[in-house]
């Protein structure tokens, strides 16, 4: 087991004391991640004390430690899973030979392109969040935005580890660069469509952290893979702290429905905003967003890097190893394309398919949680049901973009889609009432009208805990 140094300047498991070179590279990187976060994360709330848990170990049984903290005291470090002893490439043309400690030449763009990209997203995320506990509808939710902020800054440490050790001065200054660009910014946007969005309400906020950080479940999972072993191992714990994420966001989502019908059923006939709900209409139209911006995250559907990854055996498929064949050759896939303004089938050769192949697990991902969602309009006695949207629907990557479609997947005319734009997708009137319901709420276990409780509290603690000493 990899021994954990809780109590260094950085805690870490990589014993980064042994190697005085990186540890003082990464010593300079520390105030300038500092300084990014006390600019660019949580607004207004860094000298408050928060309930959180922090990263202390890699053990199954008891990784975390939960305390109050102030958030720039927070404690980033560097943890990799534990290692497998002489752990083997097990998929794409290097099957059977020794997993990578090292960067190969050969690979070295490639991977430090899959590596800045993943980076990229965890301070973009945090940026894109940075006001919304001035709106919290419940110390609880507000508690969990910053437990999210901070895990999102501890998986840029683990990606900014990866950079620093193993790319040496490009390293180094694209760990520089990702504290430079600014989410939504146009003149320095970060890298990835979805992470440029606005995420200024708590609707938004829930989509997002079910829908975008379901996608990086699926892209760490394919990265916790890969034959480069430091990459694998970090990817693998950063798994652990992220499905607290996707918690955060489907329950949100699941409360906010449920919270709806509620009031819906308490009030027949009225409009549902009139008395303090958000519409289904509404978060129909916020899921469509946030779930399309979402797809794209997985890039093309035919895509010759994929391929290039996946023969490199640097980014497997979703629970690679307990697939049966692992070359991905000689196969394909069947995947609707346009042609000369019709939708029809293309074989396509499955290596070049792999982003479609991962869309498709994250698909049925978010299909399983819609269906939570509608068995609360289901147990309210409502027949209005949510779902979510065609791939095809309003994609600005990959082989639909170019192309307009509704939210069944029919091919449509440009003009169609835009006369229909404020039906299916968050208006500016959606994002105005949303900002004028929500208001915070920081009365121990007290909430926002719009929102029914959670089902328990975090850490076996009650609902109404402190989890925000204001
Ligand atoms: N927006 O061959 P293509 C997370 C670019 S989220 C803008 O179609 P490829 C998190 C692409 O970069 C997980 N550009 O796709 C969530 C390429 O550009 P270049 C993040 C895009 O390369 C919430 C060109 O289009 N992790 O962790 O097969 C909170 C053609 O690309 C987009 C990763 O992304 C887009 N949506 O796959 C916090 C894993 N999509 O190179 C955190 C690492 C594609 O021609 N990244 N492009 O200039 C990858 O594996 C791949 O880069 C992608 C794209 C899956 C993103």
């Amino acid at each position: 087991m990899s021994q954990v140094d809780r109590f260094a300047r950085i805690p870490n498991n990589v014993d980064l004391n042994g190697d005085k070179k990186l540890q003082r590279a990464l010593e300079k990187w520390q105030p300038a991640f500092q300084q990014w976060w006390m600019e660019m994360g949580p607004e207004g709330f860094q000298e408050k004390d928060v309930y959180l848990r922090t990263a202390i170990s890699v053990n199954a049984d008891g990784w975390a430690h939960f305390d109050y903290v102030k958030m720039p005291d927070y404690r980033w470090g560097i943890f990799l899973s534990d290692p497998i002893p002489d752990r083997k490439i097990h998929f794409g043309d290097r099957i059977g030979q020794p997993a990578l400690m090292e960067v190969p030449g050969e690979f070295r763009n490639i991977l430090r392109r899959i590596i800045v990209t993943q980076a990229d997203t965890e301070p973009a995320s945090v940026e894109q969040q940075r006001r919304l506990a001035h709106t919290a509808p419940s110390l609880y939710d507000m508690r969990n935005l910053f437990q999210v902020n901070v895990e999102e800054g501890r998986h840029l440490w683990a990606m900014v580890y990866l950079l620093h050790a193993f790319f040496g001065k490009d390293g180094r200054d694209e760990a520089d660069e990702l504290l430079c660009r600014r989410a939504g910014d146009p003149d320095k946007p970060r890298i990835l469509g979805a992470f440029n969005q606005p995420c200024n309400d708590w609707l938004s906020f829930f989509a997002f952290t079910m829908f975008t950080d379901r996608d990086g479940k699926y892209q760490l999972a394919s990265l916790a893979e890969s034959s480069f072993d430091p990459l694998a191992r970090s990817c693998k714990f950063m798994l652990t702290e992220e499905a607290h994420h996707l918690f955060v966001g489907e329950t949100g989502m699941q409360r906010v429905v449920k919270r709806t019908a509620e009031l819906m059923n308490a009030h027949p006939g009225k409009d549902p905003r009139a008395v303090g709900a958000i519409d289904l209409p509404t978060i129909q139209r916020v899921i469509n967003f946030w779930y399309s911006y979402s797809l794209d995250l997985f890039g093309g559907e035919i895509s010759s890097n994929s391929a290039d990854f996946f023969a490199a055996s640097l980014k497997g498929r979703f629970q690679e190893s307990a697939r049966e064949e692992h070359t991905a050759l000689e196969r394909t896939r069947e995947m609707p394309v346009v042609e000369n303004g019709r939708l029809v089938h293309r074989e396509v050769p499955l290596r070049n398919a792999l982003n479609e192949v991962l869309r498709d697990d994250y698909v049925d991902d978010c299909e399983r949680a819609l269906g939570r969602w509608n068995k609360e309009l289901e147990k309210a006695n409502r027949e209005e049901r949510l779902f979510l949207p065609s791939r095809r629907f309003h994609r600005h990557q990959g082989e639909y973009s170019q192309h307009n479609f509704n939210l069944q997947g029919e091919l449509i005319l440009r003009d169609e889609f835009e006369r229909n734009r404020d039906v299916w997708l968050r208006t500016e009137s959606d994002d105005a009432f949303l900002k004028d319901l929500m208001k915070q709420v920081v009365e121990p276990g007290k909430l926002a009208h719009w929102i029914a409780p959670p089902a328990r509290g975090i850490n076996g603690l009650a609902e109404d805990f402190e989890y925000v000493k204001l």
